[in-house]
Parts: C-alpha cells; sequence; structure tokens
C-alpha cells in the first residue's frame, strides 16, 4: 500500500497519489461535522523538538501526542505559518509512520493533509488499505492536529514512529520535505 522509504521520490508520490485517490472517493460528510478544535497541548502531552533545518513552510518543529484513554491527538507545530490553502496548493502533507509490530517496518500512515473543505487526517494500514479518516484542525497558524481512536494505534510491541513533511510550494518546482527525528532516527512510544 505504501512504501517504507521516507524520502524516496517513488514513495512520495505513491503516497500523494493514493492520498489523492482516497480524499476523492471520500465524500467527506462525516469529517466536516467533527468535534470542537483542538485545544493547546496539556500537561501530559509528549512534545518532541526538530530543528529548524529545513526551508520547507512545513519545516516540524514540535513532534506532540496527547494518549489518552479513548483517544490519541497527535500536534505537529512548524516553524513557519502556514494556510490550508496553501497545503493543498502545493499538495502538501505530514505523515507519521507507525512501526506497531516492532519489525522496524512501517505498518501504518497517518497522513494529513488537506482536500477543498478543509484539513483531513486518513490513517492507513500496510495490510489492509484505508483505516478510517478525521478532520485535520489548524488551530492556528502553525499547527496541524488529528484526533485518533485510541484503537486505531494500538500495537503488538512497544510502538516507533518517525515523521515527515512534504510540500512544493507554489513559487518552486520541487517538493521539500522535513523528517524527525532526523537520520533515520525513530521515537519510541506514543
Ligand atoms: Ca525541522
Ligand atoms: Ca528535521
Amino acid at each position: 500500500m505504501f512504501g517504507i522509504n521516507d524520502r524516496g521520490v517513488k514513495a512520495t508520490v505513491r503516497r500523494t497519489l493514493t492520498f489523492a485517490v482516497l480524499v476523492t472517493v471520500l465524500a467527506l460528510p462525516g469529517s466536516a461535522t467533527a468535534s470542537a478544535p483542538a485545544h493547546g497541548p496539556r500537561s501530559n502531552a509528549t512534545v518532541r523538538k526538530d530543528p529548524n533545518d529545513s526551508q520547507s513552510p512545513l519545516d516540524i518543529h514540535h513532534v506532540v501526542m496527547n494518549v489518552g484513554r479513548h483517544r490519541v491527538t497527535l500536534r505537529i507545530r512548524t516553524w513557519d505559518a502556514f494556510t490550508l490553502a496553501e497545503l493543498q496548493h502545493g499538495d502538501g502533507f505530514i505523515a507519521w509512520d507507525f512501526d506497531l509490530r516492532g519489525n522496524r517496518g512501517v505498518d501504518r500512515q497517518l497522513q494529513m493533509g488537506t482536500v477543498s473543505r478543509g484539513g483531513l487526517c486518513v490513517l492507513f494500514s500496510e495490510a489492509d488499505g484505508a483505516v478510517g479518516h478525521r478532520r485535520a484542525f489548524h488551530p492556528d497558524p502553525r499547527d496541524l492536529v488529528c484526533k485518533l481512536p485510541r484503537s486505531w494505534l494500538q500495537g503488538t510491541k512497544p510502538i516507533t514512529f518517525y515523521v515527515w513533511s512534504n510540500i512544493r510550494p507554489d513559487d518552486r518546482k520541487h517538493f521539500f520535505t522535513d523528517r524527525a527525528p532526523n537520520h533515520g532516527g525513530r521515537y519510541s512510544g506514543l
């Protein structure tokens, strides 16, 4: 369904196309009526920081996760402000690649992107395709937030993951990518 080469152009194009096809298929009636916008990270949120290390408008600054009993809130804060329109016009998205089985593969991928009606979060399973989707919130100019059922990210082994962003700004011919953590690293635990 999706490759594990997080920086490869082919993987990038494939994922982008997958996302585009999916959002075309989805009518989004449920997503548009999702719950209220996310609030700021709570005290029990895990905040991971990434340097200002890309020219991308989606240069990742904070990777924030808040795990509740029934819900997981995933938030990306960028170094610079961006709009959902810029995200859409630049084919931009932020992907979370999860290994739920502990074999260093990627068996779940969350894509945070946009469609004409606003932000969209889609969780893919390597084995089964799309698991489900929720609205993506843009509560302030640098944040993109997804709220998912906790059950969507249940693992049989300690979970590891990394995050990467991808966008082609209107005035540029190529995509910009940023990864967190850098250099093939992974975060451990939700
Ligand atoms: Ca960064
Ligand atoms: Ca980085």
